[in-house]
């Protein structure tokens, strides 16, 4: 099991600068702006707010690597509400600031794309869905918030974005045997319920290295 011992916010890269050379392996976190990647960062790290969790969502276009116990990173990536709602070229920044990180980061593990369970996903959470797969990973999908949904209810709500994801990613589409290991954690900042799963993705991934 994963004990934190340390954390510590190493590196900040901005749109323009260049990505950050680690050798210890990495565990990136894509979402929307505001569906809760620095929170769930936070309850991995076991600290009240380290990674800042924002009010004016989307704010930081940057990616922020959180060293952990000189061992691994945690990268939360910046959000896409933000940039979907701005001028074209900062979407065009933005996403070629992530593809980029998708593609040139070699010690890259695991990918966890978080979606708010209360809601359908967006087109542009099918995009970056879509973008994970053609980086060659299959992505890790983390229903957030999940306090908000009834607990009769779960299971449903679990099955239904999976399933929309499947149907609208154009990949998938393309190669239906693609992203065979997808996986799906319902998690919540409130009492944690998902944590230990998603340790146990992230204690599986550093065995293997
Ligand atoms: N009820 C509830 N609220 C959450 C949860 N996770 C995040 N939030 C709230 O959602 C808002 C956005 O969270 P934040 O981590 O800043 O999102 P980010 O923009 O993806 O980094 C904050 O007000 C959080 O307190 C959760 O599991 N349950
Ligand atoms: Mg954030």
């Amino acid at each position: 099991m994963i004990v934190i011992k340390s954390v510590n916010l190493e590196t900040v890269s901005g749109v323009t600068s260049k990505l950050a050379r680690h050798t210890f392996p990495e565990f990136a976190f894509a979402g929307k702006s505001n569906v809760g990647k620095s929170t769930l960062i936070n309850g991995l790290m076991n600290r009240k707010s380290y990674a800042r969790t924002s009010s004016q969502p989307g704010k930081t276009q940057t990616i922020n690597y959180y060293n952990i116990n000189d061992r691994f990173y945690l990268v939360d990536l910046p959000g896409y509400g933000y940039a979907a709602a701005a001028a074209p070229e900062v979407k065009m920044q933005w996403g070629r600031m992530i593809e980029n990180f998708l593609k040139e980061s070699p010690t890259l593990q695991e990918v966890f794309l978080l979606l708010d369970m209360r809601h359908e996903p967006s087109d542009n959470d099918i995009m970056m869905f879509d973008w994970i797969l053609q980086a060659g990973f299959d992505p890790v999908i983390i229903a957030t918030k999940s306090d908000k949904v009834a607990k009769s209810r779960l299971e449903k709500q679990k099955a239904l974005l999976l399933d929309s994801l499947k149907k609208g990613s154009t990949v998938l589409k393309k190669d239906p045997s693609a992203g065979a290991n997808i996986r799906l954690v319902a998690y919540s900042a409130m009492d944690q319920s998902g944590r230990d799963r998603i340790y146990s993705i992230l204690d599986n991934s550093l065995r293997k290295k």
